[in-house]
């Protein structure tokens, strides 16, 4: 079974953190996003910063994920053990790195996760490995020419559970912009592709929208788990907004 956030219907709104701050985090946790994600290949964060962001949320909190700098399995099983409810695995670009990620979300005999539960501090339980296999959730980045050109075997591959796209890095490896891949609509496009690869397989398809134009877009083209702001840009809109909103006092 996977994880019940991904079993709950309609979309599913996350939040972005590049800020390495446990309250920025608790804050996204706190205020109707279903799902968080560290950011440690972009963003500030670093192994430390992941230990306390997910240290400062609660069970009855969004579940946090953390994207790792790159796919390692070392990096994933630190990510994981440290209490983070999956992966958002980036530059996904073959079947064999998918399953690679799979491997590295799951145990032994599915996988090839070590197993530390002496590691844990006393916030954390320890579920029996089939418990965390099931829980962990196993999303990978499709944002490369090769990752779209194997999405159907990468939605394929045993243990994925999401397709994320990542629109920055793919709009640059096919010579486009974001808007320009966003608006592409045709059956072959790539977001299209995208979206029916994950369908065909039962898989979820999800995305990095950060902007709330972008988000809808990826939205009305079928993806369901999408990264609907960043912590930074908040604070960036937010900030530019007030100052526009009492510029004339
Ligand atoms: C991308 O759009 O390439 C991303 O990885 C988002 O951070
Ligand atoms: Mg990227």
């Amino acid at each position: 079974m996977p994880h019940p956030l991904l079993t709950s219907p309609g979309p599913l709104l996350g939040g972005w953190s590049s800020l390495a701050s446990p309250a920025a985090v608790a804050s996204l946790a706190r205020s109707g996003f279903r799902w968080v994600v560290l950011d440690m290949q972009h963003g500030e964060h670093d192994d430390r910063s992941v230990r306390d962001c997910l240290r400062g949320t609660t069970a009855t909190d969004a579940p946090v994920l953390v994207r790792p700098p790159r796919l390692d399995t070392q990096d994933i099983g630190r990510a994981l053990d440290a209490g983070a409810a999956g992966v958002v695995v980036p530059m996904v670009s073959t079947p064999e790195q998918a399953r690679h990620a799979a491997r590295a979300c799951r145990y032994a005999p599915t996988g090839n996760r070590s197993w530390g539960p002496h590691a844990l501090d006393a916030a954390l339980s320890a579920p029996a490995p089939a418990e965390a296999d099931a829980a962990a959730i196993c999303a990978v980045m499709v944002e490369t020419r090769d990752g779209l050109a194997n999405v159907d075997a990468i939605a394929a591959t045993e243990g994925v559970d999401v397709v994320f796209v990542g629109p920055f890095d793919l709009s640059l490896e096919l010579g486009t912009d974001v808007d320009a891949l966003l608006a592409a609509d045709g059956a072959d496009d790539p977001l299209p592709t995208v979206v029916r690869a994950c369908r065909e397989r039962g898989v979820v398809p999800g995305a990095f929208g950060s902007t709330a134009e972008r988000s809808a877009r990826f939205l009305d083209l079928g993806f369901r788990f999408v990264a609907a702001a960043t912590d930074s840009g908040l604070i960036q809109a937010g900030a530019r907004q007030r100052v526009a909103d009492l510029a004339d006092r």
